[in-house]
């Protein structure tokens, strides 16, 4: 076994975004790319010698090969440790939970999450830090300067592990542990969970439900917990076998994306209760039958309940959602009377506020919901987290729903988004918007008058850490918002988010489409911003 350091230079585009760096898998296989990132994290942390990792990803191509990879530089740059997802399988909250049990140093997640996968699609990679979340700004930012000035990655020549069999070896001197990679995640969840009374619920006969796992990272999770601890029928998991390339779709729980099971749902003799989840697991869509729960409400109705399940029956510390997540859950918290934060977009701006106990139920508008259980947003925990309200309350998904509303006042909400566009158009539109904040105040449109436009930033209530331009809000007299991103995830040109939202309190009101309700903010969004003069769209090409 030789330990061979290799020269080479730095790449220009190794800056993580929303969640890691994410880049095509070609990319990725330009000689050295991969190496000089790894390398980068190993540089910019200090005291990681003879210490454990952990690794694995969500199954996509180039996952094995670049897990070989990472095992040979950790042992050659002197990491003790590193414990393995069998068959390099690790979901990201499963991976979250094994940092956190292990109290390991951090973690390394191979994926771009519901990025398309395959030799010409995404491929990506995150570090987490020892509380099980992803790496804060400041730990990004020392990457990213690491891997400006590169000039040399240390890797050792040795032959390849066998990633299938759990057990102990030797990699030189590190030691490499391949691990089960359900296990541990599912303890976690038996810890969280009436699993009896969802277990009674779905070998009832009365209740049906299907979890539909698009080749990604949670089939073997979803079997294990469904089919096998909770002796649901065989075949309530679909697309449960991960594979390279999601089967050629986009891993992305959303109406669009997860098609076959919202055909399902709304079709003739639909289930009770349909979910989804992303290439790595952290995402959730819930459906009931024929019904649709947005992201945003789901965070509303959880906290509304946590007290019926096991793990939240004594109460929560506080809530936290992202800036443009509905302000459905705001109203659950007053009426609480617990403390509600709102955050920029990403899970890493949580983890302060669930490691200092202020908040304990996290969400995104982007069909990500999580607890202070790990560091991390949560498909399968959301998932089973409904199962447990539905079997104690009894009550169907769209009746759950509607009381919500009924109670609370309904946030109707959308996101549309114009993908693949120019890059350089998509920042010309935000600076021009920009540009418009003060005579923006106070117009009119129709019903609408416009009571603040602004760029949100963020202080941190714990290290006082800021954010910046972290999204432009326009908000009404009334409460209802518009709010313009670009998206920090995408690989190709840019994607520009609108996010749209509207408040009704009437209930007469809250069986109108979402898409007619929102129909005066979804113009103005166009108009104001200029979406079809900068980027030549008309309509977004995915409505979530
Ligand atoms: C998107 C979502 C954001 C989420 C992020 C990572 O980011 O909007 O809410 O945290 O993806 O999720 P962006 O910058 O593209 O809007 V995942 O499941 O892709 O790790
Ligand atoms: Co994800």
């Amino acid at each position: 076994m030789n330990l061979r350091t290799v020269a080479t230079t730095p790449f220009e585009d190794q800056k993580p975004g929303t969640s890691g760096l994410r880049k095509s898998v070609p990319d990725f296989q330009k000689p050295h790319y991969l190496e000089n990132f790894i390398q980068s994290i190993f540089n910019s942390l200090d005291g990681i010698e003879g210490q454990t990792l952990v690794l694995g990803g969500d199954g996509r191509y180039y996952n094995r090969t670049a897990i070989q990879t990472i095992l040979k530089m950790a042992a050659a740059n002197g990491i003790g440790k590193v414990l393995v997802g069998q068959g390099g399988i690790l979901s990201t909250p499963a991976t979250s939970c094994i940092i956190r049990k292990y109290e390991t140093f951090g973690g390394i997640i191979l994926s771009a999450s519901h990025n398309p996968g395959g030799p010409n699609g995404d491929f990506g990679v995150k570090y987490n830090i020892s509380n099980g979340g992803p790496a804060p700004e400041k730990v990004t930012s020392a990457i990213f300067e690491q891997s400006k000035r590169i000039q040399a990655y240390k890797i050792l020549e040795a032959a390849d592990i066998n990633l299938d069999r759990v057990g102990t070896f030797k990699l030189g001197t590190m030691e490499v542990e391949i691990i089960d990679s359900v296990v541990p995640y599912l303890e976690l969840m038996e810890s969280l969970f009436d699993l009896e009374a969802i277990r009674q619920l779905l070998t009832s006969g009365k209740f049906r439900m299907c979890m539909d796992s698009l080749h990604a990272v949670t089939g073997p999770y979803a079997k294990q917990i469904f089919e096998g601890r909770l002796n649901a029928p065989k075949g309530t998991v679909q697309n449960g076998e991960p594979l390279e390339d999601f089967g050629g779709g986009h891993p992305d729980p959303n109406l669009v994306y997860a098609e076959e099971l919202v055909e399902l749902l709304f079709g003739e003799d639909a289930p009770d209760f349909g979910a989804a989840s992303d290439g790595d697991g952290d995402r959730n869509m819930i459906l009931g039958h024929h019904f649709f729960v947005t992201p945003s409400d789901s965070l509303a109705v959880l906290t509304a309940n946590a007290h019926l399940v096991p793990g939240y029956k004594d109460g929560l510390a506080g809530v936290a959602r992202s800036m443009p997540t509905s302000a459905a859950v705001d109203r659950v918290a007053a009426k609480l009377g617990i403390d509600c934060y709102e955050t920029p977009t990403g899970w890493k701006f949580f983890g302060n506020l669930l490691d200092a106990e202020k908040a304990t139920l996290c969400g995104e508008e982007s069909f990500g919901t999580g607890s202070n259980h790990v560091r991390e947003k949560d498909g399968l925990w959301a998932i089973l987290f409904w199962l447990n309200i539905l079997a104690v309350t009894g009550k169907s998904v769209e009746e759950l729903v509607r009381e919500h509303w009924q109670t609370y006042g309904r946030n109707f909400y959308s996101r549309h988004d114009y993908e693949e566009v120019d890059k350089a158009a998509a920042t010309e539109l935000m600076d021009n918007l920009r540009s418009q904040f003060t005579p923006l105040k106070g117009q009119t449109f129709g019903f609408y008058t416009i009571e603040y436009a602004d760029d949100f930033s963020y202080t941190d209530p714990v290290d006082g850490s800021i954010a910046e331009k972290q999204g432009i809000r326009i908000g009404f007299t009334d409460g209802s918002r518009i709010v313009f991103r670009l998206s920090g995830t995408g690989t190709k040109g840019a994607t520009l988010r609108v996010y749209l939202e509207s408040y009704e309190p009437d209930t007469s009101k809250h069986g109108e489409d979402t898409q007619t309700a929102l129909g005066d903010l979804i113009q103005i969004a166009k108009d104001v911003a200029k979406i079809q003069e900068f980027t030549g769209r008309n309509e977004p090409t995915v409505i979530t």
